[in-house]
C-alpha cells in the first residue's frame, strides 16, 4: 500500500515561493514580519491562503473563532488534521507557524495533483491568534476547536483596549458562537503539526527531522504594580514607591527562578510603564510573565514560589501588586502511533531524525487535550526564532513537508486499520 503512494511528492519550489510571498505580508520596516492576529496583515495572509486552499481542492471556511479551515471534498467521515498558525509575534521570522500551514497546504495540493484519495479526509487548519496578539492569552483558535473557550475568553481586553471578541468579529468570526467551532473528537483520528524547532538541538546535531515526544506546559502570570507617581527631581530616594524599580526586582526574581528542581525557563517579556515619562517616578507597571516546564507539578510549584517572591518585593518596596494567574497550557505527550509513523517514514526515506521535546508552545498541545496529536520539527539555524533572524535551510523545509505528507499517508493506513468503524461523524464545521 505504501509503494502505491511513492509517486506522490510535494512541490518544493512552490512551497518555498509561498513562504517567500507570505513573508512579504506584514513585512516590518524595523525588520522581520509583524502579522499580529486579526490585524490587516493577518487578514490579508489568511485571504491569500484561503485562495490557495481552494486551488488545492480544499473547501476553505472561517469558523466562529476566525480559524481558517480547509477540508478536502468527497471523502468518508473520518479525518486527519494538520496545520499551524499564520499570525506572528512582533518582528517575527518568516517560518514560525506559517511553515506548518503552507506545508499542510502542499500536502493537500500534492494529493490533489496526484489524484490520490486517502481513506481519511484531509483537514488543514490555520489557527487564530496562536501567539497572543497585543498581550492576549493566545491559542484562541485552537482552544475553540477543543471547546475550551474559557481558556482564551472573548471578553479578554488587549493592550489597545479592544476585546478579543471584537477582534474575532472583525476578522470574520462570531464570538457569540465560539462553542460551534468545536471539532468532533470522534471524527478526527489525529492532528499532526509541522513546525520549525525554534531551538538549537537539530541544527547543532546535524539532524534533518525532529520527532516530538512531548510539548512543554506554560503558565502565564499577569501583574499590575501600583506605586506612587511623583516628581523625579523633588522626591527623595528613600520616600519613593517606584513601580518600575519594583518591577525590576520582579524581573530578576523571575530570571532566578529556574534551576535544578524548579521550572525549566521563566520569562518576563511584556512590560508597560506608566506614565512612561523621563522626569516622573513611575507609578504603575503592567507585566506579563510566563513559566514553562514539561511537568505540571513543577510548573505549579514554581508558580507558587514566584508568587511568594513577588509578595516579598511588594512588601519591601511599599507598592501594591495585583497578581492574576493567566492562561495555563498544560504539557502534552505525543501519541505513540504518530511518533511511530513519523519515525518509520524517516527510516524508510533515509532521513536523519531524532526524538526531542518541544520547548515552545503549539496549537498541537491544545488540540492534544481532545485528539491524538504529534509534531514534526525541522532545524532552526542557530536555534533562533521569534526574531527576524529566524531561518531554516531550504532543503530542510522541503524535507519536512515530505515527511509530513508521508506521515499522514502512513497514518491514513494505520488508523484506518485500527480505529473502529463506529467512530464516524462530522469533523465539526457547521
Ligand atoms: O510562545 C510560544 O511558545 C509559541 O510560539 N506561541
Ligand atoms: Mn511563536
Ligand atoms: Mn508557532
Amino acid at each position: 500500500m505504501i509503494a502505491s503512494t511513492s509517486h506522490i511528492s510535494i512541490d518544493g519550489d512552490r512551497l518555498l515561493d509561498r513562504i517567500d510571498q507570505l513573508s512579504r505580508i506584514g513585512a516590518d520596516p524595523r525588520g522581520g514580519v509583524t502579522r499580529e492576529a486579526w490585524g490587516d496583515a493577518d487578514v490579508e495572509a489568511r485571504d491569500l491562503v484561503a485562495r490557495w486552499m481552494a486551488a488545492a481542492d480544499l473547501r476553505p471556511t472561517v469558523d466562529p473563532a476566525a480559524n481558517l479551515v480547509g477540508r478536502s471534498p468527497g471523502h468518508g467521515d473520518r479525518w486527519l488534521a494538520t496545520g499551524s498558525h499564520l499570525d506572528t509575534v512582533v518582528q517575527a521570522g518568516p517560518l514560525d507557524g506559517t511553515y506548518g500551514v503552507l506545508a499542510a497546504l502542499e500536502v493537500a495540493s500534492s494529493l490533489h495533483d496526484a489524484g490520490h484519495h486517502m481513506q481519511h479526509g484531509l483537514l488543514v487548519a490555520a489557527f487564530a491568534n496562536e501567539e497572543g496578539a497585543r498581550g492576549t492569552s493566545g491559542m484562541t483558535g485552537s482552544y475553540a476547536c477543543v471547546g475550551h473557550t474559557e481558556e482564551a475568553p472573548p471578553d479578554e481586553v488587549d493592550d489597545a483596549g479592544v476585546t478579543v471578541g471584537e477582534r474575532i468579529l472583525a476578522a470574520g468570526g462570531d464570538p457569540d458562537r465560539l462553542r460551534e467551532a468545536r471539532w468532533d473528537p470522534d471524527a478526527i483520528d489525529a492532528f499532526v503539526e509541522l513546525h520549525i524547532e525554534q531551538g538549537p538541538v537539530l541544527h547543532a546535531n546535524g539532524t534533518s527531522i525532529g520527532v516530538v515526544s512531548a510539548i512543554t506546559g506554560r503558565q502565564a502570570l499577569d501583574l499590575s504594580i501600583t506605586g506612587v507617581a511623583n516628581h523625579a527631581g523633588t522626591t527623595p530616594m528613600d520616600l519613593r514607591h517606584d513601580a518600575l524599580a519594583a518591577a525590576a526586582d520582579v524581573v530578576l526574581a523571575v530570571e532566578s527562578l529556574p534551576g535544578p528542581g524548579s521550572v525549566r525557563v521563566a520569562t518576563c517579556g511584556h512590560l508597560l510603564v506608566g506614565p512612561n515619562v523621563r522626569n516622573v517616578v513611575p507609578g504603575r507597571v503592567e507585566m506579563g510573565i510566563e513559566l514553562r516546564d514539561e511537568d505540571p507539578e513543577t510548573l505549579a510549584a514554581g508558580t507558587r514560589r514566584l508568587i511568594e517572591r513577588i509578595d516579598a518585593v511588594a512588601a519591601r518596596r511599599g507598592v501594591a501588586m495585583d497578581r492574576r494567574l493567566g492562561q495555563m497550557v498544560p504539557p502534552v505527550t505525543s501519541d505513540p502511533r504518530i511518533v511511530d509513523a513519523a519515525r518509520a517514514v524517516c527510516e524508510r526515506t533515509g532521513t536523519s531524525w531524532e526524538l526531542l521535546p518541544s520547548g515552545a508552545g503549539h496549537d498541537a498541545q491544545v488540540i492534544g487535550r481532545m485528539l491524538a496529536v504529534g509534531m514534526i520539527f525541522v532545524p532552526s539555524i542557530g536555534g533562533i526564532s521569534h526574531s527576524p533572524r529566524e531561518r531554516t535551510d531550504a532543503h530542510h523545509l522541503v524535507a519536512g513537508a515530505e515527511v509530513l505528507l508521508r506521515t499522514l499517508l502512513e497514518l491514513d493506513e494505520v488508523l484506518s486499520a485500527t480505529v473502529p468503524p463506529s467512530s464516524v461523524g462530522d469533523p465539526g464545521f457547521r
